[in-house]
C-alpha cells in the first residue's frame, strides 16, 4: 500500500474517544462524527449521485419509500466503491466493539424531494434478530452509517430519532408511536457535509419533508453482525473491484456476489419494508 493511501485511512481518533462513541450508540442508540468524512470527496459522490438518481427515477428502478422519497442503491464502482469510506478505520473500531465480525450488504442512498411527506415513525429491524436469539437485546447486531451529500437544514427534510428508543421493545415502541408520545421525542439532525451518524437500526426514526428544491441525499452504508442474515440485500461486486479490494474490504464484503460485470444487472431494490413494527405481536 503507498504511503498516500495509509496516510489516507489513518485513524483519527484515540482509543478512549473510539469507547466514547461506542458508549454513546450504546445509551442513546447513535453517535455523530463531526466533520469526518472530506467534503471535497463528497462533492465528487454527489456529482457522480445525481444523474444516477435520476436515470433511476425515471426508469422506476428507485424505491419510493414515502412519496417523493427515493431509495437507490448504489453501483460498487468508483467514486461509491471506495474503502476510504467503508473501511474508514474509527467507524470499523467503533462497529467491531458493538458487533463482533462485522459485514458489509449495503451501499445505497436515500433521498427526500420537494413534495415528500413525513413517514411513519419506525426501526429497520425488530428488537432482536432471529439468527442471535440469546443475545443481550441491549447491543445491537444491524448499523447504519450515514452521511449527508448536501447540508441538512429544517427546510430540506432532516431525518429525524428519538434518543435511546433502541432499548425498547416492539410492543412499547408501538404503543408509544400509537399514543403520540414517540411524535414529541423525536429530534432533527442537522448534519453538514462531511459529518457522520453511526446508528443501531433499531432507535425509532423517520425522514421528514424536504420543502427545497435540492434533493437532500443520505447515504446509507449498511453493515451487521455476520450471524445476523440479511439475505433481502446484496452489493454485487464486479470482478474488476473485487481484485482490488484489501484483505479488509474481502473479509467485510464476504457474503455479496462476485459478477463478471454490472452490465448484465439491472437494477432493482428488493429491500422496501420499512413498517417491520405493523408485522410484530
Ligand atoms: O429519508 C430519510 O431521512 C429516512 C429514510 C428512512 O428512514 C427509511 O426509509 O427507512
Amino acid at each position: 500500500m503507498s504511503t498516500q493511501s495509509q496516510s489516507a485511512i489513518r485513524n483519527r481518533y484515540t482509543e478512549a474517544e473510539i469507547e466514547g462513541y461506542t458508549q454513546q450508540i450504546l445509551r442513546d442508540g447513535f453517535c455523530i462524527l463531526k466533520g469526518h468524512f472530506p467534503k471535497e470527496k463528497l462533492q465528487t459522490w454527489k456529482e457522480a449521485f445525481d444523474p444516477l438518481m435520476e436515470q433511476r427515477i425515471q426508469d422506476g428502478t428507485a424505491s419510493e419509500r414515502g412519496p417523493k422519497r427515493f431509495y437507490i442503491s448504489l453501483p460498487f464502482t468508483m467514486p461509491f466503491a471506495d474503502p476510504a469510506i467503508y473501511e474508514d478505520p474509527d467507524i470499523l473500531a467503533i462497529l467491531e466493539r458493538l458487533g463482533g465480525d462485522i459485514v458489509m450488504p449495503e451501499l445505497a442512498s436515500d433521498t427526500p424531494l420537494q413534495g415528500s411527506d413525513f413517514q411513519v415513525i419506525h426501526r429497520d429491524h425488530l428488537q432482536m434478530s432471529p439468527d442471535l436469539p440469546d443475545r443481550d437485546p441491549a447491543l445491537p447486531f444491524q448499523f447504519a452509517v450515514n452521511f449527508p451529500l448536501v447540508d441538512v437544514t429544517l427546510a430540506n427534510g432532516p431525518f429525524e430519532v428519538a434518543r435511546g428508543t433502541h432499548l425498547l421493545t416492539d410492543a412499547e415502541c408501538k404503543e408509544r408511536i400509537r399514543s403520540g408520545e414517540m411524535e414529541t421525542q423525536l429530534e432533527p439532525l442537522m448534519m453538514e457535509v462531511g459529518d457522520v451518524m453511526i446508528r443501531d437500526v433499531r432507535a425509532l426514526h423517520r425522514g421528514t419533508p424536504n420543502h427545497t428544491e435540492t434533493p437532500r441525499t443520505m447515504i446509507v452504508v449498511g453493515y451487521n453482525c455476520a450471524e445476523h442474515q440479511r439475505p433481502q440485500l446484496k452489493i454485487h461486486i464486479p470482478q474488476a473491484e473485487f481484485n482490488k479490494l484489501s484483505g479488509r474490504g474481502r473479509q467485510l464484503l464476504r457474503l455479496n456476489p462476485v459478477v463478471e460485470s454490472l452490465d448484465a444487472i439491472r437494477p432493482s431494490e428488493t429491500y422496501s419494508n420499512l413498517y417491520f413494527l405493523e408485522d410484530a405481536d
